[in-house]
């Protein structure tokens, strides 16, 4: 008897859980409600069943339960039973799958008037490609992809030259207007997600698989990777802004084409060492750093890496936060480099120079260091060298009361909190893997032994 309360309970229990439950769909923001309709029917069907099930189950409990003398009945055999049963099955699981058929056929027809974007994945990053003026995407290669050239456009093709490549930005979507999204991955498999448009779309490397949407609503929405695709998978975020005309035609042509990115890495070395006077007062003649200053080597620091640090001073997305004390001393440094090719020409020379030594001056459990540092290697590298295609700058010989205050620095969230700065969030996330107080100094004790 107990048995069959405790089953009603869970009936009713299931059935309040589903219609109060906090945990539901996000607001759809697609065009995509047959997508909320073929889960619902999947709800409506699986929760009948579910109950009939259940309370059928209370009904033997009680009705067949233990009696004194009483025997329980054979019947192996039921054809009348077994035809019923499989007949109702059968009408379920159609109700369930043949939905689904029709809203599939829509999803791999595309409108005709649906603008390209392509997406591409890698760990950990998204990077978007539009394709310009001429509406045709240049073709891309492997072969054709260096630091400068992350998607692989073949540099000869004249379709390439006009594409729209946004690095650092998010996805901008034009509300109304369908988009066929090419996704391509560059190394594993990755699964392009957005809860708020219900469709989603496996990544393959090789391949150029696709989905279409059309968004409705004006937002801002967040980008996930659905597969587990690695060791930063979680930390694989985008997100997609949902814009009306004209600030999504306003934004497009504010963003770099391939050929301004090619013409504009040509830096000069020469006039970066001019520039880099005004750097040399806190960083030192050498790029050494200066503690005292509090200000990090940057000698042998990646182009690329020391790049996007000077921009994200200059855009408001890094010494921004009113207790980043130190960065706050690197946003008017960073003003005085006025463009673009100011910031190239200075991080080229920074690159070019010799690396320097340094003096250690946290000490910290190494063994636990080395622990830990397993998962931060997948980015930095084994030896702390720095990997340009996961965005993770060189850790091993900078100064370490650096390393550790930018650990303590993204932990509380005052580096790597805006919400544009998509590199920055994904150490934020790595960073809270760093539990202990003595953590940090462990993996940074660890860090001082590295080699590259
Ligand atoms: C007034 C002293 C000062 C001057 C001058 C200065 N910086 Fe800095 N810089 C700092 C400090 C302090 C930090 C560390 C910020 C932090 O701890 O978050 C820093 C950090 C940086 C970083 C980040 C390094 C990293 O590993 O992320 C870069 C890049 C940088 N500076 C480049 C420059 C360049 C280029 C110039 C010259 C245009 C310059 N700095 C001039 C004080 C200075
Ligand atoms: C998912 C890839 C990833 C992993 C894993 C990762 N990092 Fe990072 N890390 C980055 C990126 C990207 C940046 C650059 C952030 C930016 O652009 O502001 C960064 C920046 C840093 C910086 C700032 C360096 C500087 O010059 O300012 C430190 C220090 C750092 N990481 C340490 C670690 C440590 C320690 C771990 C392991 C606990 C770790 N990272 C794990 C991606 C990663
Ligand atoms: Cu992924």
């Amino acid at each position: 008897m107990a048995l069959a309360v405790v089953i009603t309970l869970l009936i009713i229990g299931s059935l309040i859980f589903h219609f109060v439950s906090p945990w539901w769909f996000t607001p759809i923001a697609s065009n995509w409600t047959s997508i909320d309709d073929t889960i619902n029917l999947t709800f409506i069907v699986t929760g009948i069943v579910f109950v009939l099930i259940n309370s059928f189950l209370v009904y033997c409990v009680v009705k067949f339960r233990y009696k004194e003398g009483e025997r329980a009945h054979y019947e192996p055999e039921n054809k009348k039973l077994e035809v019923g049963l499989t007949a109702i099955t059968s009408i379920g699981v159609i109700a369930m799958l043949a939905p689904g058929l029709f809203v599939w056929a829509n999803f791999v027809d595309v409108p005709d008037d649906a603008i390209e974007v392509e997406v591409v994945g890698q760990q950990w990053r998204w990077s978007y490609r539009y394709p310009g003026d001429d509406e045709v995407f240049g073709s891309t290669d492997v072969s054709h992809m260096t630091d400068e050239n992350p998607f692989g456009i073949n540099p000869e093709d004249p379709n390439g030259q006009d594409d729209v490549v946004v690095y650092d930005d998010g996805l901008r979507l034009l509300k109304g207007r369908p988009v066929k999204l090419l996704l391509r991955a560059k190394d594993v498999l990755h699964n392009f997600t957005v809860a708020q448009f219900r469709v989603k779309m496996d990544m393959v490397p090789g391949m150029v698989t696709y989905l279409w949407l059309e968004p409705t609503v004006t937002g801002e929405y967040d980008i996930l990777c659905e597969e587990l695709c690695g060791i930063g998978h979680y930390a694989m975020r985008g997100r997609v802004i949902v814009e009306e005309e004209p600030a999504y035609s306003n934004w497009l042509a504010e963003q770099t084409t391939f050929a301004q990115t090619v013409r504009e890495n040509t830096a000069d070395i020469n006039t970066g060492r001019a520039l880099y006077a005004v750097c040399a007062s806190c960083h030192g003649q050498e790029g050494e750093g200066n503690e005292a200053l509090n200000a990090p080597r940057l000698a042998g620091m990646s182009s690329w890496y020391m790049e996007s640090q000077i921009n994200k001073y200059k855009n408001g997305m890094r010494g921004a936060h009113e207790e980043d004390v130190y960065g706050r001393q690197m946003v008017p440094m960073a003003a005085t480099l006025a463009n673009e090719a100011a910031v190239k020409n200075v991080a080229a020379y920074i690159a070019s120079m010799a690396d320097t030594t340094v003096t250690e001056t946290i000490a910290g459990n190494i063994e636990n260091g080395r622990r830990l540092y397993t998962t931060c290697g997948a980015c930095h590298g084994k030896q702390g060298q720095g990997i340009w295609s996961t965005d993770a700058p060189r850790l091993a010989g900078q100064n370490d009361w650096y390393l550790a205050r930018q650990l303590s620095n993204f932990k509380n969230e005052i580096r790597g909190y805006h919400s544009s700065d998509a590199t920055g969030k994904q150490m934020l996330l790595l960073s809270k893997m760093l539990k202990q107080e003595s953590a940090i100094n462990d993996v940074v004790a660890y860090i001082n032994t590295l080699q590259p």
